[in-house]
């Protein structure tokens, strides 16, 4: 059994952050372990509060996890502070990782203050085998606007040139139908997707890369994991159950 690893917040609703990863590596037949960085009180329809935990608190999570259980592959979402960031640089993991850049929740909430932003952008990204912005994410990280396809890829670029092994841009904010572009050993890949007229997108981004580091444990390459989470997310949206008053979970059972 393959061992995957995620750092990242907790959403009590069940839908995203944390939780999210860890239905997804379960369903993906990989052993979840899980390293708390911030709760974020939110259920559908709100988001009362986030708080992140004292970065001693989250190092030695992941020093016990590490020492007992050394992932196949390794993924970060929402840090919260740049204490939080720099601790998991500093224990360089030698597996390979996904950084999800998660700055804010949909609903508009940070999840990255400022600071620590510039620490993921300096100290995780060149650790990142891949990272996987959304079009704000992305345009944050290159310091260009990004809206179309074209951009997406500019951006790619500064973002590799950062440091970042692999990029994933996702075009899940596009108008109209998406696309989600990779970079990977100077190579562009497409994945098109027809547009799904649902609310229920709630922890989109952290499935995606979780769904990507289950691959990647079980040893796919780069572009292999990215195509088979790609389809898993289009089915997970297509089939979301439909919970809650506000933008519900995906289907992590798909
Ligand atoms: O989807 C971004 C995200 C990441 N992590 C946590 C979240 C959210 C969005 O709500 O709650 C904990």
């Amino acid at each position: 059994v393959k061992i995957a690893l995620t750092i990242a917040g907790s959403d009590p609703s069940g839908g995203a952050g944390i939780e999210a990863d860890l239905k997804t590596f379960h369903q993906l037949r990989v052993y979840g372990t899980a390293v708390i960085t911030l709760i974020a009180v939110q259920n559908t329809v709100h988001v009362r509060r986030v708080a992140p935990l004292d970065e001693d608190l989250v190092g030695d999570q992941i020093d016990a996890v590490l020492e007992d259980l050394p992932p196949h592959a390794a993924k970060t979402g929402a840090l919260g502070t740049a204490a939080i960031v720099a601790l998991i640089a500093e224990r360089r993991l030698t597996c390979p990782l996904v950084v999800d850049p998660v700055m804010i929740s949909s609903r508009g909430v940070p999840l990255l203050d400022e600071r620590a932003q510039s620490a993921l952008a300096s100290l995780l990204l060149p650790q990142a085998t891949l990272i996987t912005p959304n079009l704000h994410e992305a345009a944050v990280l290159a310091g260009i606007p990004v809206t179309a396809l074209a951009a997406m890829k500019q951006a790619a670029r500064r973002i590799a040139d950062l440091g970042a092994a692999s990029v994933l841009v996702k075009g899940g904010h596009l108008a109209g139908d998406t696309v989600d572009v990779l970079l990977h050993e100077g190579d562009f890949y497409e994945f098109p997707a027809p547009r799904i007229d649902t609310r229920h997108t709630h922890g989109t981004g952290c499935t995606y890369s979780a769904a990507i580091t289950a691959h990647l444990a079980n040893g796919l390459t780069i572009p292999e994991a990215v195509t088979l989470a790609h389809a898993f997310v289009q089915r997970a949206i297509a089939s979301a159950p439909g919970l809650g008053a506000g933008a519900g979970p995906l289907n992590h059972w798909v």
